[in-house]
């Protein structure tokens, strides 16, 4: 635990907040800048934004001695990713009146609006709860959108889970009223105010938690602080594999800093479940570093202390003693695009369609892919409910028989697709957010993943395997936020123009990749990667992954331990 003088300046700020007050309400008051104080940017990240500028014009602003282009991102806490057509009509007004009419999907399952000017902060806010949605621990240290499984076809299953994390989100929600006061104009309260989980300076740092059902790990559950795994009997949810310790965010040339998996430690029942998470959020939010914000993560507290000890604390703390456990298997970490027919128990029909969203991004194209307005359309005319999926992508969910036509008819007018008209390589293909609102990009990814996917595929055209899919993952910057080290490539920039190049990422998310190739441009990754697709395609297995064939052929060496990342292995 640390000293108090050695605390790092935003436990301060967290600390003196008055639960997360700060000076919010005065910054949003401040007519003269269109940011808002220092300190308070911090605190906002727990109420869900972020103070951005557009880096596009971040020179320009400069040069003409203006402050930078201020604007905020706002995202949503969104558990399992589920919203009523009425929701998303909402969110897509509130785009279109506050943002700048996009909708942006996470790989956590939830909506981000960006380029929201400060005034039209608290008007969202309210908007969003007229619809019982909120922003509340959308960002900030403390617990975030808890992911999980979105694939309807076994839904009575998928219910249940989907209800698990909700229970999870709520009981790990921060209590402060600031977020009423401040947003929804609730009166102050003469009581003092509390947090009775996180205490007044929260967690040390962002903390994640996923659920995933076998044989899908959609939710990647690996990659997050908490990673549960349903294990079912014969439709019948017997309870969860816990994970601890995933984390995908690094600093270039740190080694002290790596991505890690979560570790499976045990096996916990339904009844035992809410309870054990909590405690695991208990130990880390007393044992996480507070000094050192780059090793504050649970991953490095677990590596710090070892997985013994864990089961040490969860048995003081709480009296939970988990079970063995039990046996899983995962096929993949992608969406299975396109149409699924599913019966109730009652034998009713209904439908699921899985769109493809590029890199999460809906907005209306200039190339015909009118998907904002193709979205919106959906939810004017569906009655079931939409489904953000963790691959950036939409289910369209509980489509009766006789509605099917009517969906069909909206996704081919509005150049949406239905996994039916773009190459399996992009289907499988993420990038994060990074320019032009990331403050921490180094290189693009949303912007140019898009390019890069094309000359990739005529590399896998040329090589005879155009119809092959290969999990490719971009981020502009070594935070990792399109989890690019488990994908069989991963992309990650370090320049402008400029990429590490990692290998050898397990197809279902089980295996981390590794440094192959360091800081090249556009020409260097497809020289380095044309001859690698071409052995591919003429020498692997039958069903072998492109990420299993690196390992395989010694081109790359196999890594699952966080603590071997950065470890230097001869390769071909
Ligand atoms: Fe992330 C920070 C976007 C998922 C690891 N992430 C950021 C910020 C807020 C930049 C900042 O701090 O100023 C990015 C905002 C960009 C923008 O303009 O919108 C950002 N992260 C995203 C999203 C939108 C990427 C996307 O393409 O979807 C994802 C939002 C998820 C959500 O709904 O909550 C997003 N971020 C992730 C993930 C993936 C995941 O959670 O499954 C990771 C890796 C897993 C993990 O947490 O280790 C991730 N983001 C980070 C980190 C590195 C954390 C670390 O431990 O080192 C940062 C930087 C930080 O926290 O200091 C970061
Ligand atoms: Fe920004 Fe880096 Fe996250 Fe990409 S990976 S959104 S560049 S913080």
């Amino acid at each position: 635990m640390s000293n108090t003088d050695k605390l790092s300046n935003v436990e301060h700020i967290k600390l003196e907040s008055n639960y997360l007050r700060g000076t919010i309400q005065e910054s949003l008051a401040d007519e003269l800048s269109g940011g808002i104080a220092d300190d308070d940017t911090q605190l906002t990240k727990f109420h869900g934004f972020y103070q951005q500028d557009d880096r596009d014009l971040r020179s320009e602003r400069k040069h003409s001695k203006l402050e930078p282009h201020y604007q905020f991102m706002v995202r949503m806490r969104l558990p399992a990713g589920t919203l009523t057509p009425q929701q998303w009509r909402a969110c897509d007004n509130i785009a279109r009146d506050h943002g700048n009419d996009t909708l942006r999907i996470t790989t956590r399952q939830t909506f981000q609006f960006h380029g929201v000017l400060k005034h039209h902060l608290k008007p969202l806010m309210q908007e969003l709860d007229a619809v019982d949605l909120d922003a509340k621990g959308g960002c900030g240290d403390d617990n975030r959108n808890v992911q999980t499984n979105t694939n309807p076809h076994e839904s009575a299953l998928h219910q249940t889970v989907h209800d698990w994390s909700k229970s999870i989100s709520e009981r790990l929600l921060w209590r402060s009223r600031a977020y009423d006061e401040l947003w929804l104009d609730a009166a102050p309260s003469d009581q003092p105010d509390h947090e009775p989980l996180y205490g007044p300076s929260y967690l040390p740092r962002k903390f994640k938690v996923a659920i995933a059902i076998p044989p899908e790990n959609d939710a990647d559950v690996f990659a997050n602080d908490i990673g549960l795994i349903a294990i079912v009997d014969d439709n019948e949810l017997l309870g969860f594999n816990v994970a601890v310790g995933g984390g995908m965010g690094m600093t270039h040339g740190e080694t002290a800093t790596y991505p890690r998996l979560a570790s499976v430690i045990g096996f916990a029942t339904p009844d035992q479940i809410l309870d054990t998470v909590e405690t695991l959020v208990t130990i880390q939010r007393d044992y996480g570093d507070r000094e050192n914000r780059k090793h504050a993560r649970f991953k490095y507290t677990i590596d710090d202390h070892g997985l013994d000890w864990v089961h040490q604390q969860l048995a003081e703390r709480a009296d939970i003693t988990l079970g063995e456990a039990r046996e899983y298997h995962f096929d993949r970490n992608g969406d299975p695009l396109g149409w699924r027919r599913v019966e109730d128990a009652d034998g009713n029909a209904r439908w699921h369609v899985t769109l493809f969203v590029e890199n999460g991004r809906i907005a209306d194209f200039d190339d015909g892919r009118r998907l904002k307005s193709g979205f919106r359309q959906l939810a004017e005319i569906h009655d079931g409910e939409f489904r953000l999926t963790c691959n950036h992508n939409v289910i369209v969910a509980n489509i009766p028989d006789d509605r099917c036509a009517d969906i069909e008819r909206v996704i081919s007018d509005y150049g949406m697709d239905d996994g039916s008209k773009l190459s399996r390589l992009r289907h499988s293909a993420m990038s994060c957010v990074a320019f032009p609102t990331c403050g921490l990009a180094m290189a693009e990814s949303e912007r140019y993943l898009p390019r890069l996917i094309d000359k990739i595929q005529a590399v896998q055209e040329d090589a005879g395997i155009g119809d092959n899919a290969i999990v490719i993952r971009m981020t502009g910057c070594p935070n990792g936020c399109a989890r690019p080290y488990n994908a069989e490539i991963g992309f990650v920039g370090k320049a402008i123009g400029k990429y590490n190049v990692y290998l050898g990422g397990a197809w279902n998310g089980e295996r981390l990749n590794k440094l192959y190739r360091e800081n090249i441009d556009e020409d260097e990754i497809l020289a380095e990667l044309t001859p690698l697709i071409t052995r591919y395609a003429s020498e692997r297995h039958d069903g072998e992954s492109f990420g299993d064939f690196v390992i395989r052929t010694g081109i790359i060496a196999e890594t699952h331990a966080g603590l071997d990342f950065h470890a230097q292995t001869e390769t071909a």
